[in-house]
């Protein structure tokens, strides 16, 4: 399948239009992608939570909010762990990234989020995909998300909400998505996130 496949869903132009949308708030701001991953609880209402609770946090603006896909564990043996729910966001911040990152654990942590296993089912993981073109191999922060150039989960929605975007060091997301393929990627048109006001 390609990332042309016509059974995607389409998204609402509204949506895809907020990405480069004025920002009459914040002064400065930096572009960050951010995806959610959920497999344990109500999985909707818990992205919807971290949608609203990055919403919340000074210095950040939520710009665009990608459809919700249902997709297969990725890293683990197939069958030992729910399905996932993931959407990916686009948010202006002025925060630095390690305070993004950090207010991200801070909204896995209130959301009782346990890390007992790597790859362990869980309420949310809230994920920095890109933070404007940085490059960093820092094992705390690593930019970009050191996996996400090769995860359906993330380049899916993130195609959505914005089909010409790049991983920084790795080419178009179009392109790599057109190489990947959407195996155990499926669209949730009968869910939705709302994208906060
Ligand atoms: N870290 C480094 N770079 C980043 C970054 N760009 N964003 C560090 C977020 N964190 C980053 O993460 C471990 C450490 O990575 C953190 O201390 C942070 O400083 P974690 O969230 O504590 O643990 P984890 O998420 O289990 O580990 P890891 O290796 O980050 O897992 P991934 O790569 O996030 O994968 N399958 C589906 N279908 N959908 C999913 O959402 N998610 C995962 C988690 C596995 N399989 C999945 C999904
Ligand atoms: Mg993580």
């Amino acid at each position: 399948m390609t990332s042309s496949d016509p059974t995607v869903q389409p998204v609402p132009a509204s949506v895809v239009e907020q990405v480069d949308a004025a920002d009459v708030t914040l002064t400065n701001p930096k572009r960050a992608v951010i995806s959610l991953g959920s497999n344990l609880g109500n999985r909707l209402e818990t992205l919807q939570g971290a949608v609203d609770a990055l919403e919340d946090t000074p210095g950040v603006r939520v710009k665009a909010v990608s459809p919700v896909y249902e997709t297969e564990p990725w890293g683990v043996d197939p069958g030992t762990q729910p399905t996932y729910f993931n959407a990916v966001v686009i948010v202006k911040t002025t925060l630095p990234p390690d305070s993004l990152l950090e207010r991200g654990h801070a909204i896995e942590e209130a959301f009782e989020r346990v890390r007992d296993e790597r790859w362990g089912p869980r309420t949310i993981d809230v994920d920095i995909v890109a933070y404007q073109d940085v490059v960093s191999q820092d094992p705390v922060l690593t930019l970009p998300h050191p996996r996400a150039h090769e995860r359906a989960f993330v380049l899916v929605p993130w195609h959505d909400i914005d089909p010409e975007a790049k991983v920084p060091g790795h080419g178009p997301v179009a392109e790599l998505l057109d190489a990947l393929g959407r195996d155990g990627v499926a669209a949730r048109a009968d869910l939705e996130l709302r994208l906060p006001e």
